[in-house]
């Protein structure tokens, strides 16, 4: 059985002024044990926030590959590790389209980030115009494929698919195609690793708020969620959180 993990991703949001959000959404996670919990805050809120809840599974959402060295404007996994994350995203698709991240770059960053002890959730998805074409799946796993490290442990490494037409724009694939593609991306992970792909979560991401996570969550293999815009105010992301019961 893959527990539940419910990630908050707030993008480039969050000021001191939100810890208060924080603390009460580590506080219903708390509140609900059947599943993990992590906030994915800005890098400079990530420091303040490990203090404000210690024992909260706080991430970056991404981090440089190499451990050091001149790179200006870039977060290495000591970093972050050092400000008190426990975990990042890498290969957002925001980052690939606007930074040109390449599946290459992100394969780099996630397996420095695995090799420094922080966990990963790598993210995945297709476009509106590749879905359209009807090449959804076959471009996903080739994307999954090409990002994936060389070697994971389920409990520190997690897949987002994250269809890019559904991100923020409130429009959400049917359980159909959730349930397809997260099977198609489970037997790549199962060809990749063996039982130990059918242990990595798989989490859906894109438009997930209080009124439709229960019936994502009801979906097979999906193994929790990445939240955007629903998990930048506590009072909408603690149902998501709820809804993994
Ligand atoms: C997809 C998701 C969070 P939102 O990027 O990773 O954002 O929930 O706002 O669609």
């Amino acid at each position: 059985m893959r527990r539940m993990l419910v990630a908050g991703n707030w993008k480039m949001h969050g000021l001191a002024a939100d810890i208060a959000a924080i603390a009460e959404i580590a506080h219903a996670a708390g509140d609900n044990p059947q599943s993990d919990v992590a906030l994915c805050l800005p890098a400079t809120l990530i420091e303040r926030a490990a203090r404000a809840v210690p024992g909260f599974a706080i991430g970056g959402q991404d981090v440089h590959p190499a451990p050091k060295g001149a790179h200006t404007g870039c977060v290495s996994s000591a970093m972050l590790l050092d400000a008190g994350a426990s975990l990042t995203i890498v290969g957002h698709s925001e980052r690939r389209e606007a930074q040109g991240e390449t599946d290459a770059n992100v394969r780099a960053k996630a397996e420095a980030a695995l090799a420094a002890r922080l966990g990963v959730i790598l993210c995945i998805g297709e476009s509106d115009a590749v879905r359209e074409s009807g090449q959804a799946i076959t471009t996903v796993t080739a994307q999954l494929d090409a990002s994936l490290p060389g070697s994971v442990t389920a409990d520190r490494f997690a897949i987002a698919y994250e269809p890019i037409w559904a991100i923020g724009t409130g429009k959400v694939p049917s359980v159909a195609d959730i349930e397809e593609m997260h099977a198609a991306l489970r037997l790549r992970l199962m060809a990749a690793f063996g039982d130990e792909g059918d242990r990595i979560r798989i989490l859906y991401g894109g438009s997930v708020k209080a009124s439709n996570a229960a019936e994502i969550f009801a979906v097979a293999d999906v193994d929790g969620a990445l939240v955007g815009g629903a998990s930048l105010a506590a009072a909408d992301f603690i149902p998501i959180i709820q809804a993994t019961r």
